[in-house]
């Protein structure tokens, strides 16, 4: 299955551990729906406007009328540097070594055998790509009307609101209200549980409306729950993304993609020093490497099937272009230029009803106008040509890849 190459890389290079549990479509027809992308988040953040004049007072009085630019530059960096690494800690928690840590999911599987699948409701935000997967789960197995979702936007600090907006955007999800009690902030949500909540109040969560019991919030529990724990709930219960014969393959893939392409665009982004993203860069572009040579012979991550690592890895390639180059600093190469991981991607992304849970505007804003110590400004750049619709409905011509295994159709309703 694996070239030689990726093989080796796959058992040696790459780090094992990873936080998550062990854990085809046929080529579609293009998405026909209008896709115009408007405002779709909370009034965004605006930087406190100091006033100029207040500016130039404070340094006239620091330094006179003239000023050393030397010594006003040190300054400020000083200053800077230590307000950023502030921030930072509390934004990302980092090793001693300057790495990102991402802290465990709160609330795992353990508690879903438990729960009335009638009850369950889901909690996302767009920009998030974590959450990304349990919508597209969701929607490929056709959960939608069994699993209610309300969808937050990030407020001004960060954490997840909603809003009162009840409008669409062609078929593409937007934030909105909360569907599922009075609720305005996640946080509050989390709070209702019984004995309250103190700790991140992330997305995705998936909550008991009846129980009022946060169920689980760790994407790849919630996405192997949607896969095969509710199929007497969901329109295509035939659709298996995580097979009893291919789920060492998966978690194999898992083990490179996690830790290297998921978190790994994360570590670039929330490194802390000079070392650590430098090693976070370099294992990244590996990892995408071994996944393009793959991928040149393999339609998905496991032959002909779609399976739910080629979900997780999905979800990081549409944002690729959009965010992780420039603003989390993956600079070495665009998806763009990696010709089978980009096809790749327009062959998923062109699976009915993947496209809809794309909103690339509330991408955008979630990471450029929120994550303000990357991005002090909060000037969100335009949007790539290559990263729209039309581009990402280009042909992918991978339908004869992996053409052996002719069993591996995905069905979607
Ligand atoms: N391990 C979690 C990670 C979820 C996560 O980090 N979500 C982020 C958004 S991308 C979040 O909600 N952060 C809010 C916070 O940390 O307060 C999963 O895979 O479900």
């Amino acid at each position: 299955m694996h070239s030689s190459s990726s093989t080796s890389l796959l058992n040696s290079s790459f780090p094992i551990p990873h936080p998550e549990k062990s854990k085809s479509p046929s080529a579609t027809s293009p998405i026909r729906r209008r896709f115009t992308i408007r405002m779709s988040l909370n009034d965004n953040p605006k930087p406190p406007d100091i006033p100029s004049s207040l500016l130039s007072s404070v340094t006239k009085l620091l330094w006179g009328p003239s000023l050393p630019p030397g010594l006003l530059i040190s300054t400020v960096r000083t200053a800077w540097h230590s307000t950023w690494r502030l921030m930072m800690s509390q934004l990302a928690p980092s090793e001693p070594s300057g790495g990102y840590s991402r802290p465990a999911s709160r609330f795992r599987a353990d508690e879903l055998t438990r729960q009335s699948p009638k009850t369950l409701h889901l909690y996302v935000g767009l920009p998030c790509p974590w959450a990304h997967r349990t919508l597209i789960v969701r929607a490929l197995k056709g959960l939608e009307e069994a699993v209610p979702v309300s969808i937050a936007a990030p407020g001004t600090d960060g954490s997840w609101e909603f809003n009162d907006i009840r409008g669409s955007d062609g078929d593409i999800l937007i934030p909105g209200r909360n569907n599922a009690n009075g609720c305005r902030t996640l946080k509050q949500v989390y709070q209702l549980r019984r004995g309250g909540y103190n700790g991140r109040s992330t997305v995705p969560m998936l909550w008991d409306t009846e129980t009022k019991e946060v169920v689980c919030n760790e994407s790849y529990d919630i996405i192997q729950l949607f896969n095969s724990g509710l199929n007497g709930l969901a329109r295509n219960p035939g659709l298996d993304l995580n097979p009893p014969s291919l789920r060492d393959e998966i978690e194999k893939w898992n083990r490179v993609i996690y830790p290297n392409v998921n978190n790994g665009v994360y570590r670039c982004g929330f490194a802390q020093s000079q070392e650590a993203y430098d090693k976070a860069v370099e294992e990244l572009f590996n990892a995408l490497d071994v996944l393009d040579a793959h991928l040149g012979s393999s339609r998905y991550l496991c032959g002909a099937k779609l399976t739910l690592a080629d979900v997780c890895l999905f979800t990081t390639l549409i944002r690729f272009d959009l965010v992780y180059n420039g603003l989390f600093k993956c600079t070495k190469k665009k998806l763009i230029e990696y010709s089978n991981l980009h096809g790749y991607m327009r062959d998923l992304y062109q699976i009915p009803k993947v496209a809809e849970t794309c909103n690339f505007r509330a991408i955008m804003d979630g990471y450029y106008r929120i994550l303000f110590p990357l991005n002090p400004g909060s000037i969100r750049p335009v949007m790539p040509s290559g990263c729209e619709h039309e581009v990402l409905c280009r042909p992918h011509n991978r339908d004869s890849i992996s053409l052996t295994d002719k069993s591996t159709e995905i069905f979607v309703s």
